[in-house]
């Protein structure tokens, strides 16, 4: 089927949806935030997550609209839940498509001058490290531009994109995510272990935040907090859920 077509009528017909997976600090036990992860609620297919259609849509002309609806979508729930007195930091994935618009940081301030309640440090943007040093130059312009606004950054899959540390330094991005593949092979495969040691190390000589993704059992959380990785998301944790399962999630866990 024509993915990109069939898409660029969903967004239209209001099929996308944003789901959040919270994050947590093992250590001190609170919950962190979430980041949005989009599905799509396809009439026929059902719910559909991003593997089965964003690789398709990345290289399209829907990347731009669909990436610019997350961001509206993500920042109107973060304002909801400030309403609603819930501060949450909400984490949104962003194509490196989108931060090359002229305009982007721009309409983030818009948005964030519109939700007066919502406080731009609980945005926090996500950018796949491969992205982030296809065009450092621009990128770091961009991040730096953001957190003069407040608005932090997440370097996503971090560790599949062997960069180098010379590019690494020079990207002020707050925080690290380990890749998953890394975290999940952790207890069994020593090189992996080790390369989450070597991220850890890196995020503290560098003074980032480091967060480990793809957590899934309680020896992988405290593997990490040996290592000194606190702060963890994953299914082990919680899956992704809808907006509105979020508090109630947040008020029983632990
Ligand atoms: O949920 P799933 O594991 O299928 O996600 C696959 C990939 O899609 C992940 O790498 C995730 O970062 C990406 N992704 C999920 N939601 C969004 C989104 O709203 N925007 C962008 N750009 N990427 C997303
Ligand atoms: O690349 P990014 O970090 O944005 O991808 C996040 C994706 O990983 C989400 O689509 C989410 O569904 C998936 N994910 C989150 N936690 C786990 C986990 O513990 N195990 C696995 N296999 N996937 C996870
Ligand atoms: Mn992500
Ligand atoms: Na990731």
């Amino acid at each position: 089927w024509d993915v990109v077509a069939r898409a660029t009528a969903g967004l239209a017909a209001g099929e996308f949806r944003l789901y959040y997976q919270p994050k947590v600090d093992m250590r001190r036990g609170e919950v962190i935030g979430v980041e949005a992860l989009i599905r799509w609620q396809h009439p026929d297919k059902g719910l559909l997550t991003p593997g089965l259609f964003l690789p398709m849509i990345e290289n399209s002309e829907l990347a731009l609209p669909l990436g610019q609806w997350v961001v509206r979508e993500a920042v109107l729930q973060a304002a909801a839940w400030a309403r609603q007195g819930l501060a949450l930091p909400v984490s949104i994935n962003v194509f490196g498509e989108q931060l090359q618009q002229e305009g982007f940081v721009d309409s983030l301030a818009a948005m964030l001058r519109d939700h007066p309640e919502l406080r731009p440090e609980w945005i926090e943007l996500e950018i796949l490290e491969t992205t982030a040093m296809e065009d450092i130059e621009r990128v770091s312009g961009v991040i730096e531009t953001c957190s003069r606004l407040g608005v932090s950054f997440a370097l996503d899959d971090f560790g599949t994109g062997y960069s180098s540390l010379t590019y690494f330094r020079r990207l002020p991005t707050r925080i690290l995510k380990i890749d998953q593949s890394f975290v999940r092979d952790m207890l069994t495969d020593p090189d992996d272990c080790a390369i989450v040691e070597a991220v850890v190390g890196m995020a503290r000589t560098f003074g980032r935040k480091v967060i480990a993704e793809g957590v899934e059992t309680v020896e992988h959380g405290v593997a990490l907090l040996q290592l000194g990785c606190e702060l963890a998301q994953g299914y082990g944790i919680a899956r992704p859920m809808p907006a509105d399962a979020v508090p109630d999630w947040i008020h029983h866990w632990r």
